[in-house]
């Protein structure tokens, strides 16, 4: 096994279409919060992105708002590795040999995300969707990983990850350490907010759903005010009864740094309306104050921090896929 004396995280997000607070809160804030304490490997996943319909013009373009994204929310470079998946070659073949020698059809029946995203009896959709989370447990596994940060929505694929890794260990050697997922107490599922029974989402229809990471913060606030509430007056936490004032709540509590408790305690008495105004002027401030971090970065230096990271990504995997080659005998 790799010798590492800081343990290691490995998380990445897809490039497909437009991050939101939910990408952030679930997945990026956390990684930021651990960059001291870990050794961080972060990956723009492209090769998950193209397992639906894409545009490669648009591809191209998000793999850098992507990493700018992951910038301008706090992931340094200089801590954290950096890279574009594709740019290592071990992930898709470690996925084939993983595909072929330790996991089941039986274990991707399973996945609700493909569930979700497939639609029921849809059979256009690409094989690549399907096998999606093997391609995961293959980015995770390469690395050595002790523990995976993500949103809960990702949860069944890290476990996947893991069976993947422990069948390997017991039909060959072990090889694979078995990876923890990490998850938000907070902000591991944040909702639509058109539909608070549903989790906010880059692929849901309406932009109503979702704030963008890169909305205008005139649009933003727009959103928030037009977000579904619940019957009832109380600003008060109850995600099964109140799941429209809960999540925003959330979101408030995150974006703020205040306790859900103490915002109870501010807004109590106080209409929807008047929380909303606010939580739109809380909005609004995260995202001028993103925004302008991001504009800062510039396109070509992120090409090259992903070049960089590339380089050191890279040697992990393929040390890691050479022992595997070794030990199913094909080398
Ligand atoms: N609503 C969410 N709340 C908290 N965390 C979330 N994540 C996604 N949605 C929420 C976390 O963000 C990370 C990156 O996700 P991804 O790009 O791999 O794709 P996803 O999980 O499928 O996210 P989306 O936004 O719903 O994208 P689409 O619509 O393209 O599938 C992960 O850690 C995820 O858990």
């Amino acid at each position: 096994m790799i010798q590492n004396t800081k343990k290691r995280i490995f998380s990445g997000v897809q490039p497909s279409g437009n991050l939101h607070v939910g990408n952030f809160l679930g997945a990026i804030k956390q990684w930021v919060g651990m960059q001291d304490e870990y050794d961080c490997i972060f990956s723009v996943v492209d090769y998950h992105a193209i397992t639906v319909k894409y545009d490669p013009k648009v591809l191209r373009k998000k793999i850098i708002e992507i990493a700018k994204i992951y910038i301008a929310g706090g992931v340094n470079p200089e801590k954290a590795i950096i890279f574009q998946q594709s740019d290592a070659r071990a992930h898709t073949e470690f996925c084939w040999i993983l595909n072929a020698v330790s996991a089941r059809i039986s274990d991707l029946n399973k996945m609700t995300q493909f569930k979700d995203k497939a639609g029921k009896g849809n059979v256009n959709v690409s094989v690549g969707l399907y096998d999606y989370p093997v391609l995961m447990a293959a980015d995770i596994l390469l690395y050595d990983t002790d523990i995976v940060p993500v949103g809960d929505d990702q949860l069944q694929h890290v476990e996947l990850a893991r069976d993947l890794a422990k069948r390997f260990n017991h039909d060959y050697e072990e090889i694979f350490k078995i990876p923890e997922p990490k998850i938000m107490k907070q902000g591991a599922r944040i909702m639509s907010l058109d539909n608070p029974e549903k989790k906010m989402s880059k692929s849901a229809e309406s932009e109503f759903s979702r704030i963008e990471l890169l909305d205008e913060s005139a649009l933003a606030m727009k959103k928030i005010m037009k977000a579904t509430t619940d019957t009832g007056a109380e600003v008060k936490f109850n995600s099964k009864e109140k799941p429209g004032i809960s999540n925003l709540l959330t979101i408030y509590s995150l974006l703020a740094n205040i306790d859900i408790k103490d915002l109870e305690k501010k807004y109590s008495g106080i209409m929807y309306g008047e929380f909303k105004k606010d939580l739109a002027e809380v909005v609004a401030e995260f995202l001028n104050d993103f925004q302008k971090k991001y504009n800062k970065i510039d396109d070509s230096q992120v090409a090259e921090i992903l070049a960089a990271g590339a380089k050191k990504a890279e040697p992990i995997a393929e040390e890691t896929l050479v022992k595997v080659k070794i030990t199913i005998g094909v080398k």
